[in-house]
């Protein structure tokens, strides 16, 4: 099969390989925007309380001029706090004292949303908040607090009260380089949208989205050891960090046979990074093989990876990163390394050309620690990262 694509590629390349660069233009033009539009997310939620009339949005604290945070101890294993803060004693954190804090503790940075079932990126953007930690020393913590509770509105829908969890060391510190997580207030540089959790919604950057609650409106603070996340249900790993991996974009259906064609993807990297993403592609004819597994020692071949992009989407005003954003330079708005943890980048592969027939391709990242999609935790329910498969037809 070598040989067969191999001589397809002579055949339409011309001698020199100046066309290849072109190849790479057409991949940055074609692959979607960086940053998805708040309205472009895919929505993963067991309500939509953004969805009613304006006045009882307001009743629901759910406007930026109604909202209000209540951090309490759990009654059921109570942290000891100095200053409990909530609506009865009149002590509730509202949005002017969060745009308060905002003022001096407010940080950017870019993070793909990603529930932990799916095999796709919601969408990617750069998140705006306040640290979660300058909020919750205002209650005055003294002892007995291990964990972090917090839940989003419901109002009288018990079904839909949607709880998270942290160890209360992840929010008071942002250990192995990690961004704070944040009560986030903006996305993409406008007013987090109803749709997407606003007024405010918890961001943890290196989590799947579910422990990006929406709606906030409770923080418990709780001397249980013990996860309470509304994801144990449902089988779900609740310590679980974003992986790494990759998808097609675009792919065609059907090629022409023996002409080199290009292959576009995205890929997410996770807590161990996107070292390089690699595509194979298996002739059906040399006989079927499982839709899925790991395929250590098939013969994948490197692919490209796409360089930041210059342009980032219209998401922004000018397609520009606002500044100061982590992990950007404030001069030149351009990304220190790329990519950033926890965020989408894109990837190519120009295929030499396949023989006619029917042929299964796939691929996969391989990480900075050198392993291969879907190790090192290939369990579905820490996180989708099965190897993806596309038939393509050549004829
Ligand atoms: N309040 C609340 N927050 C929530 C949820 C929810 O149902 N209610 N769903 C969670 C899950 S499972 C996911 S994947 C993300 C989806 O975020 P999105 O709808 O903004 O894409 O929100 C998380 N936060
Ligand atoms: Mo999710």
């Amino acid at each position: 099969m070598a040989a067969l694509s191999l001589a397809g590629l002579r055949l339409s390349m011309p001698k020199d390989s100046s066309a290849k660069p072109d190849w790479r233009a057409r991949a940055i033009k074609e692959v979607d925007p960086y940053l998805t539009p708040q309205e472009d997310f895919w929505e993963v939620t067991r309500s939509r309380p953004y969805l009613m009339p304006k006045d009882k949005l307001a009743a629901a604290g759910l406007t930026r001029d109604t909202w209000k945070l209540e951090i309490d101890a759990d009654p059921d294993a109570p942290a000891k706090l100095g200053n409990p803060m909530t609506r009865e004693l009149g002590t509730a954190f509202d949005f002017a004292a969060l745009m308060e804090l905002a003022k001096t503790k407010a940080v950017r940075y870019s993070k793909a949303l990603t529930c932990l079932n799916n095999n796709r990126i919601l969408g990617s953007g750069i998140w705006e908040g306040v640290p979660l930690r300058d909020v919750l020393w205002m209650a005055d913590p003294e002892s007995r607090l291990r964990r972090v509770f917090y839940y989003g509105y419901y109002g009288d829908q018990p079904r839909a009260k949607f709880i998270s969890s942290l160890p209360v060391g992840r929010v008071l510190e942002d250990a192995f380089g990690l961004p704070p997580v944040i009560l986030c207030y903006k996305l993409n540089d406008q007013w987090l949208s109803g749709q997407r959790g606003g007024p405010v919604r918890v961001v943890v950057p290196e989590a799947y989205a579910f422990k990006s609650v929406k709606w906030v409106t409770n923080i418990v603070l709780t001397n249980s050891p013990f996860g309470n996340d509304s994801y144990a249900r449902g089988n779900n790993d609740i310590d679980t960090h974003m992986k790494s991996f990759a998808r097609f974009e675009g792919m065609p259906k059907k090629v022409a046979a023996n002409e080199p064609f290009l292959i576009k993807g995205y890929a997410q990297a996770g807590v161990s990074g996107v070292e390089k993403v690699q595509v194979w592609s298996h002739n059906t004819a040399d006989g079927d093989l499982p839709l899925h597994g790991r395929f250590v020692d098939a013969p994948w071949v490197d692919g490209e990876l796409l360089p930041a992009p210059g342009h980032w989407g219209n998401a922004i005003a000018d397609g520009k990163i606002p500044q100061p954003t982590r992990g950007f330079d404030p001069k030149t708005a351009r990304p220190r390394k790329w990519p950033i943890d926890f965020t989408k980048l894109n990837w190519m592969f120009v295929h030499p050309g396949l023989p006619p027939g029917k042929h299964m391709i796939r691929c996969r990242t391989v990480d900075r620690l050198g392993h291969a999609q879907p190790m090192p935790r290939p369990f579905q329910k820490s996180g989708h990262a099965k190897i993806e498969l596309r038939l393509v037809n050549a004829v």
